[in-house]
């Protein structure tokens, strides 16, 4: 279950759902099974989050129900439905990789929604500040990153760290009012590779606006 916009539950829903406004997942096995296959869903809209909030596990979603149990927190979502999917490495080693690209990836998507939801403009524009040093240094490193690991970011084979940061791009680049990856031929090559994946190709044609 997530909110029709470029937020946290867009990692899960690009590699996984379609999906028009909130739904709740709820039959795993044909996810994994055909992970671009549309899954029993639960359609709500926006208008009825306050009655929907109390009944997650913390107020928030995206949200993940597997017979009967509903979790919460994107990234934990994403690592199980990953593992589910065989997109965590071979070995612990390259989980690690992965998981640390992905809280690197994270670490950019905070900074720039530090900045972009600040309203007071002296913060802002500290915060700007902050984000024009930290975001060159960080995609300079994920596009060496790349460069070193055959055109993925672990290891030369695809992982949920390469669909994290193609499914997050749009809203960082969004937060940051221009394209991030302008400069980095690696990144823009692992890009184009995860958007040819037929899959999420199909999504990417048929997907909803974005509310953002
Ligand atoms: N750390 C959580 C953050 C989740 C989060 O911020 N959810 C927002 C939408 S993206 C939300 O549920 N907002 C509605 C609310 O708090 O009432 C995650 O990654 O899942």
């Amino acid at each position: 279950m997530f909110f029709p916009a470029n937020v946290n539950g867009l990692p899960m829903r690009r590699s996984l759902y379609t999906v028009k406004q909130i739904f709740i997942a709820i039959n795993l096995p044909s996810i994994v099974a055909n992970p671009s296959s549309k899954t029993q869903k639960c359609l709500t809209t926006r208008e009825d989050w306050p009655k929907i909030k109390p009944t997650t596990p913390f107020g928030q979603v995206p949200m993940l129900e597997i017979d009967g149990k509903r979790i919460a927190q994107s990234v934990a979502i994403c690592r199980f439905l990953a593992k589910k999917c065989n997109l965590v490495g071979k070995d612990d080693l390259e989980a690690l990789e992965i998981d640390a690209t992905v809280d690197t990836i994270h670490d950019v998507r905070a900074k720039l929604a530090a900045y972009h939801y600040e309203e007071n403009a002296e913060t802002k524009a500290a915060k700007l500040k902050v984000a024009n040093e930290v975001v060159p240094f960080v995609l300079e490193r994920l596009d060496t990153q790349v460069k070193n690991n055959g055109g993925y970011f672990v290891a030369g084979a695809l992982s949920w760290a390469d669909l994290t940061f193609v499914a997050l791009l749009d809203y960082l680049n969004f937060m940051y009012k221009s394209d991030l990856i302008e400069k980095y031929d690696n990144l823009k090559a692992l890009k184009q590779k995860v958007l040819d994946i037929p899959a999420i190709k199909d999504w990417v044609a048929k997907r909803p606006e974005s509310e953002c």
